[in-house]
């Protein structure tokens, strides 16, 4: 592998705080942050949508091929978020960001988007059932998959330093 950056996934619950998390990261290390539902939207790697949960069936093929022409896998540098993550090569990730949310906290900011019956249902059950932490765990090996609290400001703060450090011992591992 010669990536000179690592690659990071930000996955999770819908609401966790993906978003904010890949963002404030990619802007601190200089990272290029890919929403993948935005892909997926833009680039039209989709079958439509499923209403009950109101996300993306998504054409993986399309999407991989995609990422694979982009710079991700021989740079490295990429902060991919998105709520799944076994669809991403284990070749092209180093770091797997879970964050994880307290149901209440879950709850309010998933009905302050507007998610109600059915669809606020699933993805609460999802959380609190860990779903994206097992994914994660299934996916990858053990030692790249960290679990993150993201319930306030602090603890978006706390977690993107410690990213920042672990890329930091990432890169001087590699110079060694
Ligand atoms: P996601 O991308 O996982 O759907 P998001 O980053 O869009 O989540 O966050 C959803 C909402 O919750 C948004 O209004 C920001 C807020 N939020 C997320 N994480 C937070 C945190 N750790 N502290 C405070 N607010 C947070």
């Amino acid at each position: 592998m010669t990536r000179k950056l690592p690659n990071i996934v930000v996955t999770g619950t819908p609401g966790v705080g993906k978003t904010t998390h890949a963002e404030q990261i990619a802007q601190n290390l200089g990272f290029k942050h890919v929403s993948i539902n935005q892909i997926v939207k833009d680039e039209g790697f989709h079958e439509g949508k499923d209403e009950e949960l109101g996300s993306w069936i998504v054409d993986e093929d399309k999407l991989l091929d995609y990422l694979e022409a982009t710079s991700l896998s021989e740079t490295g540098g990429y902060v991919l978020d998105f709520h799944a993550c076994e669809l991403f090569p284990e070749r092209w990730i180093d770091l797997v960001l879970v964050l994880r949310c307290d149901s209440t906290v879950l709850y309010d900011r998933l009905t302050a988007r507007g998610y109600e019956g059915k669809k606020l249902e699933e993805n609460m059950d999802s959380e609190i059932m860990q779903v994206l932490l097992d994914e994660a765990r299934e996916s990858y090996k053990e030692e790249i998959v960290v679990e993150l609290k993201s319930e306030n400001a602090d603890d978006v703060e706390a977690n993107v330093d410690r990213v920042e450090q672990w890329v930091e011992q990432w890169k001087k591992d590699r110079e060694a």
